[in-house]
């Protein structure tokens, strides 16, 4: 894969229109960023997870919170919510947080040197697929890295809509810093934080086809609702940080979040995993 950083051949810049989007609003959506077949790629790959046809570890597995509680009954993928850190374990996941039609324009927002943070896959099944809550990713991360910004890419594996459940985004909520988190109530109390003070009616719905990618500065306030169709949503998530951020270590002195090589010449924290039937998983939380 062609990880070159050089502007001549970033054939997936940022355009001029998308930075000044990007500037005033804190995202920018392109349409068509990936085809059916590739998108069926991932999709049959996370549904062999869901049915334990590949090795994964499954404490980067969250089942549906109304699964898991016995509020509800589904099994299989209607069962799942999403999974972590898929990049790690699936070279064809690799490729994709790779994939310089998602990482081009990143250059132009973190630079050259780029890493890939967390890689998520999340399912929300027909009818009982749940929703996220208002929140901001840097929320998260800052508790891990000390940077000024992080960029998160949402791939359409399905067309989002706001019948199942698509992002619904605060424009402009990037520039005005990380809200207080709070504890949430109800079945996903201990997967989510809430930011305190968002407000429903200032959010706009992001309904995208399928192959649709979302850039997000992770400062910008965004949600999604539960999934009221007969649809599955699916989609995949990738974060990214610049190879200069700094790496918060943990008080207890476990492993932090891991962070893996996505482009540019800053290999020191190059990290490749080994692919297989059989997994040494290391021992990332
Ligand atoms: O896809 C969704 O429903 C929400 C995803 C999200 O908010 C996130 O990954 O931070």
């Amino acid at each position: 894969m062609d990880t070159s950083t050089s502007p001549l051949k970033r054939k997936f810049a940022l355009t001029p229109a998308e930075q000044s989007t990007w500037e005033e609003s804190g995202y920018f959506v392109r349409f068509n960023v990936f085809s059916k077949e590739e998108n069926d790629v991932l999709r049959h790959i996370a549904d062999d997870i869901a049915a334990g046809k590949r090795p994964f570890p499954t404490r980067n597995i969250d089942q549906n919170a109304l699964v898991r509680d016995g509020k509800v009954e589904a099994s299989g993928v209607h069962a799942m919510h999403k999974i972590h850190h898929i990049s790690c374990y699936c070279s064809e996941f690799l490729a994709r947080v790779r994939d310089p039609r998602l990482t081009d324009p990143i250059v132009d927002l973190l630079g050259p040197d780029l890493l890939g943070l967390n890689n998520l896959y999340i399912w929300k099944a027909p009818q009982i697929g749940l929703g996220f809550p208002w929140h901001q990713d840097k929320w998260y991360f800052n508790h891990q890295y000390i940077t000024e910004m992080t960029v998160g890419t949402w791939t359409a594996i399905d067309a989002a809509d706001i019948d199942n459940g698509c992002l619904y985004v605060i424009p402009g909520s990037h520039k005005y810093g990380i809200l207080e988190h709070a504890d949430l109530e109800g079945s996903q109390q201990n997967e989510f934080k809430i930011a305190r003070d968002a407000k429903d009616e200032d959010g706009v719905a992001v309904e995208v086809p399928p192959g649709s990618v979302v850039w997000f500065n992770n400062q910008l306030l965004h949600k999604s609702t539960d999934n009221h169709s007969l649809r599955f949503r699916r989609c995949n998530v990738a974060h990214y940080i610049s190879a200069n951020a700094e790496r918060i270590p943990k008080k207890d002195g476990a492993n932090v979040r891991p962070v893996m090589w996505v482009r540019g010449d800053t290999y020191s924290e190059k990290m490749e995993p080994v692919y297989g039937d059989v997994l040494p998983i290391p021992d990332f939380d």
